[in-house]
């Protein structure tokens, strides 16, 4: 894997993504679970200079292009496609009900992402205009998803049970997006079996690479 300008021209597959997004990492975790082979083009969505509309009308990152030009968008459209496209360890179930139990997983760990990210953007906001309501708020949903995973997690090794999948992989994303931006939530403490959890995803290269770079 390269990580190449933005304007680099390829026909391989490319991943659009800033360093620090959780559900960029999502998708290089799953990529390199999968042993699925691509360039990494940073671009941070924010930045003036910034190409991602040009692949994604809604300007956000992950965007994943394909050999013949084609992008996908959003993360859970990506990580989805790469599952059915390599049979190597699969991590979305075939079967309806355990699948879709996944994509709850997913769809908790995404949400807890989307709640950081609004209020990480809130804060950066001039001190007036922010508004303490609306990041409680945001933090409240942090707080009872949190709650939720841990029970769910409860004393299984993996968040489905014994087996690794993209539960997992959202989970510890959003768990390390969390330490990143909020070392102040004190998640570890509160929940040590999704302290656990992480330390175990931690242990895993594609985790490791993929770390969000230090502040
Ligand atoms: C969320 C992507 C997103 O919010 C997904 O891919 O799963 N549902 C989408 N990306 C942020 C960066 S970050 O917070 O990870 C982004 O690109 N924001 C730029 C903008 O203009 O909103």
């Amino acid at each position: 894997m390269a990580i190449r300008p933005t304007n680099a021209g390829s026909q391989r597959m490319k991943l659009i993504a800033s360093l620090t997004s959780p559900f960029a990492r999502k998708v290089r975790v799953v990529a390199a679970e999968k042993h699925i082979d691509y360039d990494l083009v940073v671009d941070i969505p924010w930045n003036e200079d910034t190409r991602v509309p040009q692949y994604n009308p809604l300007g956000k990152v992950p965007v994943w292009v394909l050999e013949d030009g084609k992008t996908l968008f959003d993360s859970r459209v990506i990580v989805e496609y790469l599952d059915s496209v390599s049979p190597v360890g699969h991590l979305l179930p075939r079967e309806p009900r355990p699948r879709i139990l996944v994509k709850r997983w997913e769809a908790l760990a995404d949400g807890v992402c989307e709640a950081a990210a609004t209020v990480f953007l809130e804060r950066k906001r001039p001190a007036e205009q922010q508004s303490q309501a609306w990041i409680e708020r945001q933090l409240g949903k942090i707080d009872a998803a949190l709650e939720m995973m841990s029970e769910d997690l409860g004393d299984q090794e993996w968040c489905t049970g014994e087996f690794f999948n993209l539960s997992d992989i959202a989970t510890g994303c959003a768990l390390g997006y969390l330490e990143f931006r909020f070392p102040e939530i004190d998640w570890r403490r509160r929940h040590p079996n999704l302290s656990a959890l992480h330390e175990r995803l931690m242990q895993r290269p594609s985790f490791r690479d993929s770390a969000p770079p230090p502040a």
